[in-house]
Parts: structure tokens; C-alpha cells; sequence
């Protein structure tokens, strides 16, 4: 079995030597996911939702080490990445109150009793990208294990420690083996496997749409079931009569929260023209304020991009000639660290404005009125995101009705709740995760109609 090396973003020192995966494992792992999948589906509803609980419990007891494993593989500053184990574990607890609550229905017809059931699809690959390697693994997990479904997941190369020791503590909470397992390896011969492999019934797949249209493909050979949460490039939009000093305080933090690299960022600021040079020397302080550095140090804000490939990708789009209007520190020596950045005015044709950048870099563009500013914000193949910042309520709720992107917040950024859907429109998705529905994406609907008569 060959291994590779993971490497720590913010030291670019080696952390450990982790196997690759090959077809064979792969194979071998759903064999065993599919013979563990039966047993489980078996597991009377209240049994599953103590194991489930019991699960949510041993990730609780080690937050903290979960929090240092995240810190040192993807460079998340200390205190997000306690949040983030502390979000596995409540996404555990919501989905352990689903097995006994997964009912069907009964819907009257002559002649009989007919009663549908919600049956787990099965095997799950739960394809998983390296950004928020411990949330979006939980996001899948949680609801196909309610749902009585076996899970194999494919953590992204570059992230693979949070998951391993995830797996084992559900071992050690009692979850029965084969039931979760991780593959770490390569996305193109482990998770194109479990796209290939008819016994998985269902991809669960996050990550670049590029890759995303092509699992796509892949699924619909087996008509497999399938859910995408791909790419955005979500617009901030601040109109004159938002509070401006709250909106330019956190519209750092909305962009350049995980180094940028996070889905749904913030990464298109729009402002009523009227008030651009205002808001602009408000940004300015909030911009210089973010604390970039040492992601152990619990004051952290920002740490490192998570490799050099993707500092040199951030980078192309901040040329020499870039109109840098605002620009943040970083530290000095080793690690993949990039400047918040700050660039404006940008064409609308830039790519800086039209493509996923993933790092800490936003653009600020003005808008004339509130229909220019709903058309700029649409103008993108994605829908992922967004917030509006307005005193008017009525401003608010037509402009959340009219944005095409599956998230929004008004005067706030809030970021992913799993107590309600999250996906995307057009190119950032298909499909929902959590929230009170996301169990029903790992079931099939079997109806059933009983003769009476
Ligand atoms: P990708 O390169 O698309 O990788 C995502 C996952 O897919 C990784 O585990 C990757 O494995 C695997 N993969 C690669 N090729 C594959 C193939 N042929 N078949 C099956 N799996 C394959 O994305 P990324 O760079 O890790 O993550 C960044 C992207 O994810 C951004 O576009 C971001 O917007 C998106 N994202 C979206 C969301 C939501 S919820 N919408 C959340 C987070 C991130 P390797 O690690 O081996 O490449």
C-alpha cells in the first residue's frame, strides 16, 4: 500500500504519512458497507438513535483533539475549529431524534389500506472537499446513518486526519463496523470509484461545480441518486440606508472567513453608489483589523491558504496592475498565507468579479438602484449565497425574493445552520442539506397498498 505525506499549511512541515486508497479498498470497503448496510436498516429506530446520540457524545469528548487535528492539516484558526468538531457533534444529536421519526403515510383509496414507507437508498459515498473537512463530512453522515443508510466516505487528500479519527470514534461509540467508513486517496480513483460502483446508491458529493458536472455524468450511467453542493460567488449587497459602520465591520468576515475559502463567501461586495466612498473608508480599519497568524493562537481570525498550488491559483487573479484598494498583513517565513485583499474598481468582466477566486480576496462595485443591484447579483452562473444590508423591510424581503442563491441573510451573515436547508440555485448545487427534511434525501419512497377487500 503506498502512502502520502499531509502537510501543515501554516509550517509547510510534514504532519503524517496516510494511505492512499486504491479500486481494490474501495471495492472491498462497499462490499462491506453494502452487507453492514442490511444489518443496520434492521437496528429497531430507537436503538439506532442511541448510537447515534452515543456517537454525538464521543465526538463531544474530543473536540478539543478533533479542533487541534483540523488547526494543523487545513490551517483553521484553533476557535473555528473547535466550533467545527462542536458542529459534527450537534449535527450528530439533530439526526439521532430522525429514526424515530421517520414515518410515511397513509393515503385513502378504494379498496384497500395504502401506507408508504421511507426505505434508506443504501450504500452512500459521501465525497467530501477539504475546506470544512469536519462539518460537510457531518452533513452527509448525520442523516444516511438516521436514515438506516452505510456510509463511505472519501475525505479530500489534502484533509484526510479529521475524518480517520471520526471513523473510529464512531467504532468506539458502538456503531456497528462497516456501517462508516473513510477512504482517504485520490478523488479520481476513490471517489470516481464510488461514483462507478453500482451497489452505491447515492452520491453525496461537495466540491468545485468542474468536478461536480463531472460526478454528475458519472452518476447518471446507474441513474444514481445524488446531491451537489458546488461552487458560489455570492454578493454582499449594502444599501444607503443599512447601517453602513455594521455593514463594513463584518463584511471582512464574510469573505475572509477560512482564508476565503469558503463556499459561500462573500466575495462580491455591492454598494448603493451613493454612499461607495463611505463605506469604503469604513472598510478600510475593518479590512487592516482581521487577525491574520498563527492558527494555534486562539486570537487568530485568518490563517493559511491550505497549499501552494492554491496560493498560486489565488494569486492569478491579483496581477501586478490589480486595482488593490485595501490590502491586510500577513506573516512572515513559512506557511501559505495571503493578504485580505481588497480590489476595486473592477470591470465586470474581470475574473476576479466573475470567477470563484476560494481565497481572501473581494471586490467592491457600485450599484445605481435596487433592480441594478439584484441584476449585478444574479449576473453568475452560481446561487449559493448572500446577505443585504437595508433598514427598509420591505427592501429586504423583495430583494431576498428576487436574489437567485438558495442562502441569504439580511443585515447579518449567517453562515450554514443545521437546523435549516442549505444548498444552492443553478451552478452551486442539487439538492439540500440539513435542516428537518435532509434525512428524506437518503430514503426511497416505497408505497404499499394492502387489498381489503
Ligand atoms: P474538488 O477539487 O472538486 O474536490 C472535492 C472532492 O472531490 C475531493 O475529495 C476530491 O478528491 C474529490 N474528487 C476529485 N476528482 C474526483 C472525481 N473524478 N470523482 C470523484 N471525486 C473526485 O473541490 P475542492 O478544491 O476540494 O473544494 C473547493 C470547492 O468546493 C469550491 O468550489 C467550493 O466552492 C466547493 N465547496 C462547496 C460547498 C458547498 S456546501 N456548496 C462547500 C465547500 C466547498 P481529491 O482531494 O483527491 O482532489
Amino acid at each position: 500500500m503506498t502512502t502520502y505525506t499531509v502537510i501543515n499549511p501554516a509550517t509547510e512541515q510534514p504532519l503524517t504519512q496516510v494511505a492512499r486508497s486504491t479500486v481494490e479498498d474501495a471495492d472491498a470497503a462497499i462490499q462491506r458497507a453494502a452487507r453492514a448496510q442490511q444489518r443496520w436498516r434492521a437496528v429497531a429506530p430507537g436503538d439506532r438513535a442511541r448510537l447515534l446520540r452515543r456517537f454525538a457524545d464521543q465526538v463531544d469528548a474530543h473536540v478539543d483533539e478533533l479542533a487541534a487535528l483540523e488547526t494543523a492539516e487545513a490551517g483553521h484558526p484553533v476557535g473555528a475549529a473547535r466550533w467545527e468538531a462542536g458542529q459534527v457533534r450537534d449535527v450528530l444529536m439533530y439526526y439521532a431524534a430522525a429514526p424515530e421519526r421517520l414515518t410515511g403515510r397513509q393515503i385513502p383509496v378504494p379498496g384497500g389500506l395504502d401506507v408508504t414507507f421511507r426505505e434508506p437508498v443504501g450504500v452512500v459515498g459521501l465525497i467530501v472537499p477539504w475546506n470544512f473537512p469536519m462539518p460537510i463530512l457531518s452533513w452527509g453522515l448525520g442523516p444516511a446513518l438516521a436514515a438506516g443508510c452505510a456510509v463511505v466516505a472519501k475525505p479530500a487528500e489534502l484533509t484526510p486526519m479529521t475524518a480517520v479519527r471520526i471513523a473510529e470514534l464512531a467504532l468506539d461509540a458502538g456503531l456497528p463496523e462497516g456501517v462508516f467508513q473513510v477512504l482517504p486517496g485520490q478523488g479520481s480513483v476513490v471517489g470516481q470509484r464510488l461514483v462507478d460502483h453500482p451497489d452505491v446508491r447515492k452520491i453525496a458529493f461537495t466540491g468545485s461545480s468542474e468536478v461536480g458536472r463531472h460526478v454528475m455524468a458519472g452518476c447518471a450511467r446507474h441513474v444514481k441518486r445524488l446531491t451537489l453542493e458546488l461552487g458560489g460567488k455570492s454578493a454582499n449587497i449594502v444599501f444607503a440606508d443599512a447601517d453602513l459602520q455594521k455593514a463594513a465591520a463584518t463584511a471582512p468576515y464574510a469573505v475572509f472567513d477560512n482564508a476565503g475559502q469558503d463556499c459561500c463567501a462573500r466575495s462580491r461586495i455591492l454598494v448603493e453608489a451613493s454612499v461607495l466612498e463611505t463605506f469604503m473608508a469604513l472598510l478600510e480599519p475593518a479590512v487592516r483589523g482581521v487577525l491574520v497568524g498563527d492558527p494555534a493562537d486562539a486570537a487568530t481570525e485568518m490563517g493559511p491558504l491550505i497549499s501552494a498550488a492554491h496560493r498560486a491559483h489565488v494569486a492569478s487573479y491579483v496581477p501586478d496592475d490589480a486595482p488593490v484598494a485595501i490590502r491586510g498583513s500577513v506573516p512572515d517565513g513559512a506557511g501559505f498565507w495571503y493578504p485580505p485583499t481588497v480590489l476595486a474598481p473592477v470591470s465586470p468582466d474581470s475574473p476576479a468579479y466573475t470567477e470563484e477566486i476560494f481565497g481572501p480576496v473581494v471586490t467592491v462595485t457600485p450599484f445605481a438602484d435596487e433592480a441594478a443591484a439584484i441584476a449585478m447579483a444574479n449576473d453568475t452562473p452560481y446561487g449559493l449565497s448572500g446577505s443585504i444590508w437595508t433598514s427598509n423591510v420591505g427592501r429586504a424581503i423583495r430583494v431576498a425574493r428576487a436574489v437567485e442563491t438558495g442562502n441569504l441573510s439580511v443585515n447579518s451573515h449567517s453562515s450554514v445552520r443545521y437546523w435549516t436547508p442549505f444548498g444552492g440555485f443553478k451552478q452551486s448545487g442539487l439538492g439540500r442539506e440539513l435542516g428537518p427534511d435532509a434525512v428524506d434525501a437518503f430514503t426511497e419512497v416505497k408505497n404499499v397498498f394492502i387489498a381489503t377487500d
